[in-house]
């Protein structure tokens, strides 16, 4: 019996044909960002081969060494997005600005904010790295894109997703329709629907998060982790520790069996370390539509309110019982 294939066209065509608020724009839009996909899971499968490791010798934004390997992600994503007629503007976390779209090229309906390679500080060690993506309508007047269409709460992304390149190279998204997850089969050059409808279980028996800042925690924090590891057969405790050190990793494998991602403000980050724009929200959005939750601790990620497209958020997200369950131990009520 062939197998039914369902490539993401077919997929967004039959999603809209019952939402008729998706629009083909949709499809192209992810079609675009599913050729970056490709194109960059070609370099990172073979990066030990390729002298694209090692570091350029210069620092992104933030101050972090930026390997090869990031840098071309952002370049790949940016030259197959820029001519398409699809965005307005795009923002990266590797450039301190706002990207143009090229006068060149025409202005479309979107803007796309992206982590092109997430936990690249992995790449020499062949654990699995990912991309990020989050797609919001433009709100501002005139024909180019500006920051405000930028900078909106994460309830107003109208599609967000991942690229994770593991084992398989994985494209999982949601147009606000549930989540689907598509395996690239690189012997066709096609993603194909390997997930349909992913659901995250209402509470999990993994948590994640970096036990060596224990010390920094406050004291709410401390009370939770030590709550996971005393056991309890009613609420499967104690946990299993899971840390991968990739984000993109620990919230595939979070969303699939179930469970919680902390990376919790701490003494010396008191805002956290991860991206409110192309992290938190993005991987909210996809977490809540496969009926997770995704906090800061004190509330919804997504109603946050934005001031800078790099600005920085306590991220607490997985399972909806567990997050639910930490906050209540981060606002001290436990
Ligand atoms: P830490 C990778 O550098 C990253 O940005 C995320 O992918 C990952 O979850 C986090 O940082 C790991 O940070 O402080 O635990 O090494």
């Amino acid at each position: 019996m062939v197998p039914k294939l369902v490539t993401i066209e077919r997929h967004i065509s039959e999603t809209q044909r019952k939402f008729p608020q998706a629009t083909g724009e949709f499809s192209a839009l992810l079609n675009d960002i599913a050729l970056a996909a490709k194109i960059i899971s070609r370099e990172v499968n073979k990066a030990g081969l390729v002298d694209v490791l090692g570091f350029t010798g210069e620092t992104n934004v933030h101050g972090e060494q930026v390997q090869k390997l990031d840098e071309y992600a952002d370049a790949i994503v940016f030259k197959a997005l820029d001519h398409t007629g699809r965005l307005c503007v795009m923002a990266s976390e590797e450039r301190e600005d706002i990207i143009p779209i090229p006068e060149k090229f025409p202005s479309g309906k979107y803007a796309l904010l992206y982590d092109p390679l997430d936990g690249s500080s992995n790449i020499d060690a062949n654990v699995s790295i990912g991309t990020i993506f989050s797609i919001y309508r433009k709100i501002s007047g005139g024909e180019r894109g500006l920051l405000e269409d930028c900078l909106q709460k994460g309830v107003e992304q109208v599609a967000a997703g991942y690229v994770i390149y593991g084992s398989s190279t994985m494209l999982v998204f949601t147009t606000g329709n549930g989540v689907s997850g598509f395996t690239y089969d690189p012997s066709v050059g096609e993603f194909l629907l390997s997930h349909e409808n992913i659901k995250i279980p209402k509470r999990g028996k993994i948590y994640s998060v970096n036990e060596g800042y224990y010390d920094r925690w406050d004291e709410g924090m401390k009370k939770y982790i030590t709550h996971l590891k005393q056991s309890d057969k009613e609420t499967n405790r104690p946990y299993s520790a899971r840390y991968i050190g990739s984000l993109v990793a620990d919230f595939h494998r979070n969303l699939l069996y179930g469970g919680i991602f902390l990376y919790p403000a701490d003494e010396k980050n008191p805002k956290g370390k991860l991206r409110l724009m192309y992290e938190a929200n993005p991987l909210g959005f996809i977490v809540e539509q496969a009926g997770g939750y995704a906090s800061d601790g004190q509330r919804r990620v997504l109603e946050i309110e934005p001031e800078d497209i790099h600005q920085r958020t306590p991220l607490i997200i997985g399972s909806h019982d567990d997050v639910k369950e930490a906050e209540e131990f981060l606002q001290n009520k436990r």
